[in-house]
């Protein structure tokens, strides 16, 4: 459902199933030849997530996309796979929007996992003033979930966001700051077998 202009939260998108099946696609890719890692950011802080990022890699000290991981081993950031580009543009289409997403942003968060409030905006300009939207997927842990405004001093709301559920934000919510202030331990469903939470952010960096 539309929570706010152009800002969707899509409760509990992904069957049971599916949200096995995905668990174990971003576990493979996590622990594979190129594994997710805890990367430190401009000012030297460590983050509290295990990110990895697929098709475009994000660099942590510099903001800026590149092809491979030069703030951390060199090695090129994994495809997007094609099951990832459809999942996003069909969660994007429910929202009413078009996304051809060629980039996937995958954090895991452990009991103690957190991000602060920030904006994705290290897309291109073109795709940013397109508000082509930032859709996200979560499973496992279910964690609060920050959505402010435009500003970082403007009020911000706190939603649970649970296993299988999809967040939308796009349009003249593309670059409203967002956050997750902690995860809630052991509320994973079972049957994932995952302990802690996994995000996925899709992204399409250009037009
Ligand atoms: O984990 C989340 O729900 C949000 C992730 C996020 O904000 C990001 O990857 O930029």
């Amino acid at each position: 459902m539309e929570i706010g202009p152009g800002a969707f939260h899509f409760a509990r998108y992904l069957s049971s199933a599916d949200q096995i099946a995905l668990v174990n696609q971003c576990r493979a890719l996590i622990d594979g030849p190129v594994p997710a890692y805890v990367p430190v950011v401009r000012g030297g802080g460590k983050m509290h997530v295990r990110m990895l990022c697929l098709g475009r890699h994000w660099n942590g000290r510099t903001y800026a996309y590149e092809t491979h991981r030069t703030d951390f081993d060199n090695l090129p950031a994994p495809p997007l796979p094609a099951a990832f580009v459809r999942l996003a543009h069909d969660i994007a289409r429910a929202a009413g929007m078009l996304l051809a997403p060629d980039l996937c942003i995958l954090n895991y968060y452990d009991a103690d996992g957190r991000m602060g409030l920030h904006q994705d905006k290290d897309e291109s300009e073109r795709s940013i003033a397109a508000g082509l939207p930032v859709v996200s997927v979560s499973l496992g842990d279910t964690a609060r979930f920050l959505f402010g405004g435009l500003r970082r001093k403007e009020p911000v709301e706190s939603r649970l966001l649970a296993s299988g559920d999809a967040f939308v934000f796009g349009g003249p919510a593309r670059l409203r700051y967002h956050g997750v202030s902690r995860i809630l331990p052991g509320t994973a469903p079972p049957e994932l077998g995952l302990v802690g939470r996994l995000n996925l952010t899709f992204r399409q960096y250009d037009l």
